[in-house]
């Protein structure tokens, strides 16, 4: 905070006006930020970024955290803010650095997790002319930001508290909606001080008590609108509709005031008390509770499941972004008398439109606001029905396979698991069995982009403020994801808690087997499975990580379950390509002939 103190300001002469005002407006934004909640930031390299490089790393409060690759230092910092529940700051310079942002920006827009970007910049007349690394910046993330801003150059004319109030009601109006920001910070140059500082005291002393203080420059106070008083004005509807033959279902669980898995805890609670089937996906945080019907979507393949599951007449969904397209159908297919859906993210995520009733408001605040709900015995036989789909899985699960290992991986993993996207989110949203301990599930399906998935991984590993923290992350990813992000695998060897890496490589993307594609001749391998025959037992080498290649079922245990202790570890998982497809083919006709039953 020197910076911003007068007395650290009055020093040498008035040379360096540009220089003075650029680092003075960085030090009070990112000391605002502070103040607003920030703690993270993390910073590509770059020089018209230096007034931001420097407060930053100058912040006491700040911890900063460098990546060389843009695209993985939008999705690590889009890990810590999910890991942290608190914004974070991206600091790039000019150009295409900040054009790199633009997937992390997209996820965290569909997500709903607040990242800010600080993209240095050009002032305007430097623009269009030939100047070099420099492009249009003004408003590139388009409609993927909740608030833009384009600043004007650091001037001592335009006072220091335009931009304090500029932050606080972009950070208001992310506590509204969360999701990301984008503020342009155009820089003349000299782009920093050096020795040659301005006395800029007369400027800063109109902030008076904020200069001694540590509250924001403005309070945004919002009444109750948006929280659960709302919801006991629905008591009469809510009776009406808690009477009918009901069923649950819970996407992704997260973000909200209260720890996501105590809230979906409370789902499952009122789930038991209703007497109503519980239908969590992997994301819910609950999707392992003993309570959900954890193989629903093997399940739906089975008549009798889906006869039985029929049988509900109003839907209760938490959540969305379901995984299942088998359950997706099915809610787009059931004649529901009603279907109301609470989620705090003010969006539509209703694909069917099937929704009556949108609750803006997390879970907890839900649940909290309905009235005293009286023991409902289940109107169903489905724990019973499900049965046989886990049986057979427990058998079809025995083998070294990427079936095996997922089904291995859902009881083995601790703390918290990021899930890729293709097969790994599909594979880990139907395999597995119910777990007394508790696991933080994750995956980016928002976009469900295959790119940034490593750096988002070790951005949650690395996020400080939640229990999570001193517990191991795994991720699991197919070896076209790995390859995408490849560049990450070097922010690794930084780990402070173990961290694994499983890259379950069939040689290119086998979800393609099982996807609406050509398929004719060379077609799909040639455009779309694309395979490279490739391994990663190098790529551990190159970026120092430990290295297992395991091949039965037993040396993957043993592997993964070293792993976690301690370090980070590359585990290796090599299968046939079209291993994967042939199995869930072989379970899905299984189920549907009711072959397991003789
Ligand atoms: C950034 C991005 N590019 C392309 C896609 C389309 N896509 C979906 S899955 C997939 C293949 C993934 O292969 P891999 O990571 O090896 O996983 P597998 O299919 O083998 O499980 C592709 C290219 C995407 N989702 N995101």
């Amino acid at each position: 905070m020197t910076a911003l103190t007068p007395n650290g300001l009055a020093t040498a002469g008035f040379a360096n006006r540009h220089a003075t005002f650029n680092h003075l407006w960085a030090a009070l934004m990112l000391e605002e930020l502070y103040r607003l909640g920030v703690r993270d930031v993390v910073l590509a390299p770059g020089s018209r970024s230096s007034p931001l490089t420097m407060a930053a790393s100058e912040h006491a409060g700040l911890r900063c955290h460098c990546h060389f690759d843009e695209r993985g230092l939008g999705f690590m910092a889009l890990g810590i803010a999910r890991g942290s529940q608190r914004p974070v700051v991206i600091i790039t310079t000019s150009g295409t650095a900040v054009a790199n942002l633009y997937p992390a920006v997209v996820e965290a827009k569909l997500l709903g997790v607040p990242l800010m970007v600080l993209s240095a910049d050009r002032p305007i007349e430097l623009l269009d002319n030939g100047s070099n690394q420099a492009i249009d910046q003004r408003d590139i993330f388009s409609r993927h930001t909740i608030v833009h801003h384009d600043l004007p150059p650091p001037e001592p004319e335009i006072k220091a508290a335009f931009l304090l109030s500029t932050l606080d009601q972009a950070v208001d109006q992310q506590r509204r909606t969360p999701g990301p920001i984008h503020i342009n910070c155009r820089y003349r140059e000299p782009l920093y001080p050096g020795s040659g500082l301005v006395d800029a005291s007369d400027y800063l002393a109109p902030l008076g008590r904020w200069l001694a203080g540590a509250t924001p420059w403005s309070d945004w106070s919002w009444g109750n609108s948006q929280t659960s008083t709302a919801i006991p004005a629905l008591n009469n509807e809510w009776k009406a509709f808690a009477q009918q033959r009901g069923l649950i279902v819970v996407g992704r669980v997260e973000g909200g005031r209260v720890d996501d898995r105590q809230q979906a805890q409370q789902v499952v609670e009122l789930s038991r008390q209703l007497g109503w089937p519980l239908l969590a996906d992997v994301q819910s945080q609950v999707h392992f509770d003993p309570h959900n019907l954890l193989h629903f979507d093997l399940a739906l393949h089975d008549e009798r499941f889906s006869a039985e599951l029929a049988n509900a007449e109003v839907l209760l969904q938490f959540g969305g972004r379901l995984i299942s397209k088998r359950l997706t159908h099915f809610i787009a297919r059931q004649p529901w008398q009603d279907v109301w859906l609470v989620e705090p993210l003010p969006q539509r995520l209703d694909p069917d439109y099937c929704v009556k009733r949108r609750l803006i408001c997390p879970p907890a605040d839900f649940i909290a606001g309905l009235p005293e709900i009286p023991e409902q015995t289940p109107w169903h036989q489905l724990d019973s029905l499900q049965r046989r789909t886990s049986q057979l899985l427990e058998e079809r699960c025995t083998t070294f396979s990427e079936v095996g290992v997922c089904h291995q991986l859902a009881q083995l993993a601790e703390g918290q698991l990021f899930i890729g996207n293709s097969l790994p989110a599909r594979l880990m949203n139907m395999l597995g069995t119910p777990r007394q301990t508790p696991l933080r599930v994750l995956a980016n399906r928002g976009a469900s982009g295959i790119d940034g998935l490593i750096a988002t991984a070790y951005g949650l590993s690395c996020s400080h403020s939640t229990p999570a923290c001193s517990q191991p992350t795994t991720i699991v990813l197919g070896d076209t994801s790995a390859l995408h992000d490849l560049n990450s695998l070097a922010l690794l060897k930084q780990a402070t808690q173990p961290l694994v890496v499983i890259i379950i490589n069939n040689d290119g993307g086998s979800i393609f087997h099982m996807l609406p594609v050509p398929k004719e001749g060379d077609l799909l391998e040639r455009y779309y499975r694309q395979p490279h025959g490739l391994s990663f037992e190098y790529a551990a080498k190159m970026f120092g990580l430990g290295y297992f290649a395991p091949d039965s079922l037993d040396a993957f245990t043993a592997a993964y379950t070293q792993a976690l202790q301690v370090g980070v570890t590359l585990i290796e998982v090599t299968v046939p390509h079209q291993q994967v497809a042939d199995d869930l083919n072989a379970l899905g006709a299984t189920l549907r002939e009711g072959q397991y039953e003789q």
